[in-house]
Order: C-alpha cells, then sequence, then structure tokens
C-alpha cells in the first residue's frame, strides 16, 4: 500500500487527557528522545518529524464530566486534531507511526487509518479491552473506552459525534487481554469480537496466535492493518512504566515477534506505540521501558533478528 521511498510520519501526541495519571504525555518525547528517528532510518526508512503535536491550543476552557466521563471535549478535539494528522499522513503515502500519550488517542488515529483504508483492520495489543462504554464504563476514564467509539456500539455523545462508526467487529482483533471488565466480557460476545487473551497465549503459544489472529480479520492477507500497541500489555517485568500495568503479560519476545509477524504481512499501514509514562517507576525501568517501546516499533517496521 505505500509508494517507494517508504516514508514514515511520526505523530508525537504529548497528551494524557484520556486518563489520570499525570506524565504519560512525556512518553512520545522521551521515545524520540532515545533515537527512534535514527533508529528507524537506519532500518531504511525516511523519517518525517516536525516536532510534537501541540495540544495546549486545545484545550477545553470548561469541560465538566459528561456522565462520569472525564475531560470529555479535550479528547475528542484531540482525537478529532489527531484523526486528522494521521488521515492527512497516510493519504499522503506515509506510514503514520503515533507516539503516546494514552490510548484514548486510538480514537483518533485508527479513525484516520479507516478515512484512508476503509477496508483496514485493527490488530489492538493491550491488557485491556478498551471497549466501554458511556454506560458501562467504572472508571469515566475515555482511554478505557476508545475501541467502542470506533465501533459505534453503546451511547451517542453529541460531543463525539464526528467519529465515525467506521470500524466492523470482524476487523477487530485482540492479543494479551487479562484485565476485562464485566461490562466488556458482555460487550465483546454480543458483538463477536475475536479476542486472545494470555490464556490463549500459554495454550497455543505465540506463533499460533498471531497467525489466528490474522486468519480471523485478514484472512486472504490482502487487507491494511492497523497495529494499536498498548505497552502495558507486556508483563510489568518487561515495561514497568506505564499508567495500568497488569501481571501477566506477554513476554519481551512475545510482544517483539506480533510485531515482527505484523511487518511479515507487508500489509502495516500505521502504528500505534501508547501508554508510556515516563513518571512512574525509578529512572532504571524507565529506561527500560522506553527502550522496549522503541525495540517494539523497530520490529514492526521491519527489523530482523537474523
Ligand atoms: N488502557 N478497563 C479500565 C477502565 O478504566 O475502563 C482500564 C482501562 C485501561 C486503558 O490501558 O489503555
Ligand atoms: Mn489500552
Ligand atoms: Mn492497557
Ligand atoms: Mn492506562
Amino acid at each position: 500500500f505505500l509508494p517507494n521511498p517508504k516514508t514514515i510520519a511520526i505523530v508525537g501526541c504529548p497528551f494524557s487527557g484520556g486518563q489520570p495519571k499525570l506524565g504519560v504525555d512525556k512518553g512520545p518525547i522521551r521515545l524520540v528522545e532515545a533515537g527512534l528517528v535514527n533508529q528507524l532510518e537506519g532500518l531504511g526508512w525516511k523519517v518525517n518529524f516536525d516536532g510534537h503535536h501541540q495540544f495546549e491550543s486545545i484545550a477545553a476552557e470548561n469541560d465538566p464530566p459528561i456522565g462520569i466521563l472525564k475531560n470529555p471535549r479535550l479528547v475528542s478535539r484531540v482525537c478529532e486534531s489527531v484523526a486528522q494528522a494521521v488521515g492527512g499522513h497516510a493519504k499522503n503515502g506515509q506510514l503514520p507511526l503515533t507516539l503516546g500519550g494514552d490510548h484514548s488517542l486510538a480514537m483518533g488515529t485508527i479513525s484516520g487509518t479507516l478515512d484512508t483504508y476503509p477496508d483496514a483492520c485493527v490488530v489492538w495489543i493491550d491488557a485491556h479491552a478498551d471497549i466501554n462504554t458511556p454506560d458501562t464504563t467504572d472508571s469515566g476514564n475515555i482511554h478505557g473506552m476508545p475501541v467502542s467509539f470506533l465501533l459505534g456500539i453503546g451511547q451517542k455523545i453529541p460531543e463525539f459525534s464526528w467519529v465515525k462508526a467506521a470500524l466492523r467487529p470482524e476487523r477487530l482483533v485482540y492479543i494479551g487481554l487479562r484485565d476485562i471488565d464485566a461490562g466488556e466480557k458482555r460487550i465483546l460476545k454480543e458483538n463477536k469480537v475475536k479476542a486472545f487473551s494470555m490464556h490463549e497465549v500459554d495454550k497455543y503459544g505465540i506463533g499460533k496466535v498471531v497467525e489466528m489472529a490474522l486468519d480471523h480479520v485478514n484472512p486472504n492477507r490482502d487487507l491494511p492493518i492497523h497495529l494499536s500497541f498498548d505497552v502495558d500489555a507486556l508483563d510489568p517485568s518487561v515495561a514497568p512504566s506505564t499508567g495500568t500495568p497488569v501481571r501477566g503479560g506477554l513476554t519481551f519476545r512475545e510482544g517483539h515477534y506480533i510485531c515482527e509477524a505484523v511487518h511479515e504481512t507487508g500489509l502495516l499501514v500505521a502504528l500505534d506505540l501508547m501508554e508510556v509514562n515516563p513518571s512512574l517507576a525509578d529512572a532504571e525501568s524507565v529506561r527500560q521501558t522506553v527502550a522496549v517501546g522503541c525495540s517494539l516499533v523497530r520490529s514492526a517496521l521491519g527489523e530482523t533478528l537474523l
């Protein structure tokens, strides 16, 4: 899908409004400071990065909760601008690499991808399903909800009317789940969304799980792929600096294998690396988490072991 020279557009999103912990807005800055641009150029990509997005100007003057949703107008406007950025880069034939920031941003990134590639499928790697609706959320944190907005399920909120219900449930697959709210379990079942939890990773091994996941969303291996990777899918021993860690996660290699296998399809058109929070845990844990984030991105963009 991508013309030569193969070009990445980095969309740096210093944004934390989809959840309450400060610091996740520093994730993209740390990832770029760690040398990500040079690393990707080393893999043969042309990399366009014109600085991190500035969301301050979008700050909503008055943003009271809607129901229990926190910062709803801010999240909506930020995601709308991210959708335009990602969609614009994709339409120019570039591969948007979005660095978060919290995972509410995926409401924007995936909207931008689907606007450009309506047939695209989404591979969502996470400890969480992020599929709560405004009715089912217990936390009110919108980073736990972007998928329901993209699917167009649940109560409609006028402030989010720009989000099209462009994602079909059969074009979505999860890997790594292990902390799903009761309402989310019901939503996954009702909408027949395919999900491979850590139980299936243990049972079948990561190689088989990725094959089954791709067989579900991309049976003929001909549809564009949007990979949305929440770093908390990895075990906290591998990626400690993140806001909602859950034990029992993917190993270092399992996380990288997913990225390598998606790269091997030749179908990747957009990539998100989300929820790196350099304010959480000690300096060595932060360094480790940032390094693993860069390394996952490199694997998805063509770094091989041999
Ligand atoms: N993430 N299910 C919880 C909630 O608040 O709705 C956790 C969501 C975590 C979201 O890590 O991107
Ligand atoms: Mn997430
Ligand atoms: Mn998560
Ligand atoms: Mn989080």
